[in-house]
Order: C-alpha cells, then sequence, then structure tokens
C-alpha cells in the first residue's frame, strides 16, 4: 500500500498508518481530521488567558498588553492561568483517584464476604502493604487484613482531620515528608497566609481545588499552585497508588513476561474483543471467561477459531503486565483498531475514550460497548458492570462479541501484519526480583556511571505531534546516553510497538547501560504498567532515596510526558515535580499567558522542590537537556 506524505506526517508507526491510508483512501474520519477542521486553534486558550468561571465571562486578556489587562471582576492574567491550571490538576487527579477508590471499595467487599466473583490473588503483597502502614501482620486471617487495609485507604479518601494521609506517610521517603512539611511552613510564612502541602484528604484536596478556584475566593497564583501541588501529592502518593497497590493485592502483582502489541495481534480467524479504558475490574473477567471453554466452543460455532481478547490504551496495559493479554495500540489507535473492520466488540470503562467510537462502529459491525455508571457514550450499547455481578456481565458480553462473528465482512477486514514482541510487568516487585532482591545492583550501576541515570516516560499521544514520534525518538536518544528509560500508559505501548522493550535492543543503548542489561537480561525500557502505575515510578524513587539515605531530588531522575493530552498528565507531572523530579512536558501546557505562574513552575519549583517543568519540542534537545540535569545530579552526589 502506498503511504501518502500526509498519512506518514500522522504516525511514524506502520500499523497506524496503514489504517490512515485505509480512512483517507474510504474518506472515513479520525480525530486527524477533526483536529484539523479545529484549526487555527484559540490563541487565547493556548495561553491560557480565557476565563468563563463566572456569568460575566468568557473574559480574555490580550496578551500584546493593548487591550484588556483585567477580567470584568479584576482577575489578573496570572490568576486565570493558575486557577485553569489547578482546576486541571484537580480533573487529572479525580479521574486516577477515583479509579484508586474501585480496587479499595472492591477488597472490602471480598474481605467482607459480599463479593463472590473476585479473590486476593496476592496475599504476599497484602501483607507488604499493611506492614508498611504499621498494621499487625503475624498469624493474621488474610480476609481481616483485607478489611482493615481497605478501610485505611478509604479513610484516606474522605477523612476530614488535618493530618497527612495514611499511605502518604507510609510510601513517600522520610527525607521528602520532612521537605513539604518545611515547604509549607516556609511558604506560609513569606506569604503571611497559611499554605499546605501534605494532602489531608484525596477527595478532600480536590474538592479545595473547586472551592478556591469558584468566583471569587483564591487570587493568588503560589497559593493556587500550592493547593494544586497538594492535590496532585494526594493523587500520586494517595489515589494513584492506592489504585495500584490494591489491584495488585486483587488481581497479582505484575511479573515479567513475554507480549505482543499493535494492531496486528486482532485475529482474522478469531473473534476479537477489544478493551478499551483505564479500570481493570470488568477486564480480568471479560478475559477469564473469553478463555473458557464454553466461549471457545460458542465461537467456534459461529465458524471462528475462538475468541481473541487484547487491550488498548491502560486498560491494555493492566491486563498485559497482569497476564501478558496482547495489546492492540495506545489512545490514537482507538478509532484504527475499529477500522480494520476485524472487531466484533469494543469493551469500555473509563478516560481517554473517543465519543467519536459510537458513530464510527455503526458504520462496521462492531458492537461498542459502555459499561461505567460514570460514563454514557451517545450510540453505545451500554451493559451496566457490577461488581458483584461481574461473571455475569462478563458472559454477557463475550458472548454478544462472539455471536457478532457472523456479522462480519470480510471483504472489509484489513488487519496490518505488524507487531512486535515486547517484555512487560516491571512492577517494583519484578524489578527488584530481577535485581536479586535488592537495590542495591542499580545503585551499584548509577555509581560505577555504567546507568548515568534513569528518565521516566509518561503519558499520552496527541495528534498535534506525530504519533508516536516523540515517546520513540526520545527514548532512543536516552538510551544511547545510558539512562535507563522506565514509564507506562501510552509511551509504553509506543515503546513496545518500536521494540524498545527486548533484550537485543541493549545494543542500541550506550556501553555501560547494554552490559547491565545482558547481565541482567532487561531491556533498555521497562513496562512499568498503566497510567495510575506512575505510583509504582514514585515508590522506586522512594527505594532508591532510602537505600541512599538521601531525597528523590539528589537521584539522577528525569520525567517526561512528550505527547501528552490528559488533565491526567498535568496530575502526574506535578506530583513527579512534587516528589523532586524535573519533568519535561510536549505540547506546551496552556500557561504562557501567566508570567509569574511560569516562573514559579519553571524556575521557583526547581528552589523549593528541587525539581521543575521545562518545555522542549526536539526530542535530540530533550534528551540533551535531561542527560545535563541527570550529570548535575551525578556531580552533586559526588559521583
Ligand atoms: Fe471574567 Fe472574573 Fe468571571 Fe473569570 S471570574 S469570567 S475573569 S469576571
Ligand atoms: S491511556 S491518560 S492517553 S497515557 Fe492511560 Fe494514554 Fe494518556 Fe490516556
Amino acid at each position: 500500500m502506498k503511504i501518502s506524505e500526509k498519512v506518514k506526517s500522522q504516525s511514524v508507526d506502520p500499523a497506524s498508518r496503514e489504517i490512515l491510508q485505509l480512512a483517507a483512501d474510504q474518506e472515513i474520519e479520525t480525530v486527524w481530521n477533526r483536529l484539523e477542521k479545529q484549526q487555527p486553534q484559540c490563541g487565547f486558550g493556548e495561553l491560557g488567558l480565557c476565563c468563563r468561571i463566572c456569568a460575566m465571562g468568557p473574559c480574555r486578556i490580550d496578551p500584546f498588553g493593548e487591550g484588556a489587562q483585567k477580567g470584568a471582576c479584576g482577575a489578573t492574567a496570572d490568576t486565570i492561568v493558575a486557577r485553569h491550571l489547578v482546576r486541571m490538576i484537580a480533573g487529572g487527579a479525580a479521574a486516577h483517584s477515583d479509579h484508586g477508590r474501585r480496587p479499595a471499595l472492591l477488597l472490602k467487599e471480598i474481605a467482607e464476604g459480599h463479593n463472590q466473583d473476585y479473590t486476593i490473588k496476592d496475599p504476599k503483597k497484602l501483607k507488604a502493604i499493611a506492614g508498611r502502614l504499621g498494621l499487625n501482620t503475624e498469624n493474621r486471617d488474610i480476609k481481616e487484613l483485607a478489611l482493615e487495609v481497605a478501610t485505611i485507604a478509604l479513610n484516606d479518601f474522605g477523612k476530614q482531620d488535618e493530618n497527612t494521609l495514611a499511605f502518604v506517610k507510609a510510601y513517600a521517603p522520610k527525607k521528602r515528608l520532612a521537605r513539604w512539611q518545611k515547604i509549607a511552613d516556609d511558604l506560609s510564612a513569606l506569604s503571611e497566609k497559611t499554605i499546605g502541602i501534605l494532602p489531608r484528604g484525596i477527595d478532600r484536596e480536590i474538592v479545595d481545588i473547586m472551592h478556591r478556584t469558584h468566583f471569587g475566593v483564591d487570587h493568588g497564583p503560589l497559593s493556587l499552585i500550592a493547593q494544586g501541588v497538594r492535590a496532585a501529592i494526594g493523587d500520586g502518593w494517595g489515589g494513584s497508588l492506592i489504585a495500584t497497590e490494591l489491584q495488585d493485592v486483587i488481581f497479582g502483582t505484575p511479573k515479567i513476561r513475554e507480549a505482543t502489541a499493535n494492531l496486528g495481534v486482532l485475529d482474522k480467524e478469531q473473534v476479537n474483543i477489544v478493551v478499551h479504558g483505564h479500570e481493570p475490574v470488568l477486564s480480568e473477567k471479560i478475559v477469564e471467561l473469553a478463555a473458557t471453554e464454553k466461549m471457545q466452543e460458542l465461537a467456534r460455532a459461529q465458524g471462528a477459531k475462538g475468541v481473541n481478547v487484547v487491550g488498548m490504551c491502560c486498560t491494555g496495559n493492566e491486563i498485559l503486565m497482569r497476564h501478558g493479554v496482547p495489546i492492540a495500540g495506545n489512545e490514537l489507535q482507538q478509532e484504527l483498531a475499529i477500522i480494520t473492520g476485524a472487531v466484533e466488540l469494543m469493551s469500555v470503562d473509563v478516560q481517554c475514550i473517543f465519543p467519536a467510537l459510537a458513530e464510527l462502529s455503526q458504520c462496521f459491525h462492531t458492537h461498542f460497548v459502555a459499561t461505567s455508571d460514570q460514563a454514557a457514550f451517545p450510540g453505545s450499547i451500554h451493559i451496566q458492570f457490577e461488581e458483584d455481578k461481574a461473571n455475569l456481565c462478563a458472559e454477557r458480553i463475550v458472548t454478544m462479541a462472539v455471536k457478532n462473528f457472523i456479522n462480519r465482512k470480510p471483504e472489509r477486514v484489513q488487519i496490518p501484519a505488524f507487531t512486535s514482541q515486547a517484555m512487560v510487568g516491571f512492577s517494583v516487585e519484578a524489578i527488584l526480583e530481577a535485581l536479586g532482591g535488592t537495590p542495591e545492583p542499580l545503585l551499584d550501576a548509577i555509581k560505577s556511571g555504567a546507568i548515568k541515570g534513569v528518565v521516566g516516560i509518561v503519558g499520552c499521544n496527541n495528534p498535534k505531534v506525530t504519533h508516536d514520534y516523540y515517546h520513540i525518538e526520545l527514548a532512543k536518544a536516552l538510551i544511547a546516553k545510558d539512562i535507563l528509560v522506565i514509564g507506562s500508559g501510552c509511551w509504553a505501548i509506543a515503546a513496545a510497538k518500536a521494540g524498545l522493550m527486548q533484550v537485543e535492543t541493549a545494543k542500541d543503548a550506550g556501553p555501560g547501560l547494554q552490559q547491565v542489561c545482558e547481565a541482567l537480561k532487561i531491556p533498555p525500557c521497562l513496562h512499568m504498567g498503566s497510567c495510575v502505575d506512575c505510583s509504582r515510578m514514585l515508590v522506586l524513587a522512594g527505594a532508591l532515596a532510602d537505600t541512599l539515605g538521601v531525597d528523590i531530588d539528589d537521584l539522577p531522575l528525569v520525567g517526561s510526558a512528550p505527547e501528552w493530552l490528559t488533565e491526567k498528565a498535568i496530575s502526574i507531572g506535578t506530583f513527579f515535580v512534587a516528589s523532586g523530579v524535573s519533568v519535561h512536558l510536549w505540547p506546551m501546557p496552556p500557561i504562557a499567558g501567566g508570567a509569574q505562574v511560569t516562573e514559579i513552575l519553571t524556575e521557583t519549583a526547581e528552589e523549593v522542590f528541587g525539581g521543575a517543568f521545562f518545555v522542549e519540542e526536539d526530542p535530540l534537545k530533550a534528551a540533551e537537556k535531561m542527560a545535563e540535569i541527570i550529570a548535575g545530579k551525578r556531580l552533586a552526589l559526588g559521583l
């Protein structure tokens, strides 16, 4: 198939290019076409200078200094930019943390015997969490312990006292905890106004943001950003971490395993089910039910060879990490999967799901099934998921997919013949196991300079950036500099598809990293999971800091979200910076209209937290800058 220059500019992924070309030839609309129709986009919005918080608005500030310099209420550019930014953090923290609430509630239900469809798959991890939380774990009934852990987790969401979250106290390194308290004290003294940094309640800090950004409340850029930081810490070391830890308890902690990635995992001869979104609670059951002889037999009766479940985005990452279920693609491939004509059913839960999928699926035989009470998609089929009837719900969905096989139009099926093998499943536990049980070998490699530092790459795809281009080029440039790359979300899927998660790829790394990878038989890019699993990176950083007796900002670590799209990415970036890790972003976030906000995020944050945001459009220059930051940290550590 001849690929046009336009399609080449849209994606570097060969499978996506093939389907994008097919879509262009058949005039099937995708996100790239819709974004094109949005051009030119609003310059005020891009700079963060538009406010519609009250009905006097929308107000906008003239960035050239000629027109209005204040909103009707008198809000300045910095107030408007800061309010908008922290509302983005609230949105991101809410999405991650609400995700965390679900496994916490489910664990409670299991512990109390109210749910028979799920069990505790990793009691060892449950004990480890309980131990961190200071609970007695000796000779304890596992369900009793589970109830105590779930109760503490749920309390962290809704507690009303002024103390810090139990999970933050249990997981954040001691030095960082003390630093956050000191930062709050110093900022309060400086501004003569109480400023909090340590989160009191996961939900409370998000509500606090919505309150203080309501008309006529908080107008101080620093005060607003500090609250954004507080909610983001409540996300990273609270809600996201609870999601990761308790999902591991219920579904099992990921172990290193081989898996396959890209649209080629769809099977021409099988019933294809794509599970998409973020929460693994239902998709775990779909995987389980689809593998039963009953369903396989039903598929054979329809003329298919079997049932093939594949993942998309972070629901996909969850079942990829725990079961090695093949992953069809990342965020910009959700429409492309349907356009292959080979998907009998796409089941979605929450987050990062295009509403456009409903209309698109109607042009094919695909059943587009929404399952969450929080997520309606007009034009979809809604099958309400309830945890206590999980098996029934999953069976209904798989049966619906199987029975749809006969409606597939073979002449419309085009599955790109592109797949890549990847080694996945790098939970902190799996990394430590590969290292022989302690972080020492990794620290030794860092100390010797074989590994110069570690960069965590996270986040989405964004059609403003050529799909996967930045993810892949940045990772390649970093490993060539002996920098180990770890990451999650859509980056991890891009890296898997590009072959960066194979041990053999170590040959493209610098000599030091190559040697370490070959000795440990690990790839130079490690898949650490889904979006909420950014918390795994925090836990790893905390373990390294505690082992060395330093704070996280002393370590040669950098973060990046090079094709970011969602508010969750802003929350992730903020909790990395708050934890002492500098974070690169591309595209530019909507803050440039506020000079003071920009200064706080890119300069003051460095002095306060030991890490700050920076923006860079070119992956090679971004890699250079990251190497510089790492070299500076190494020098300060005397390495
Ligand atoms: Fe305009 Fe102020 Fe209302 Fe925002 S809050 S829309 S700046 S009047
Ligand atoms: S799915 S948040 S587009 S990483 Fe987690 Fe991908 Fe970003 Fe969604």
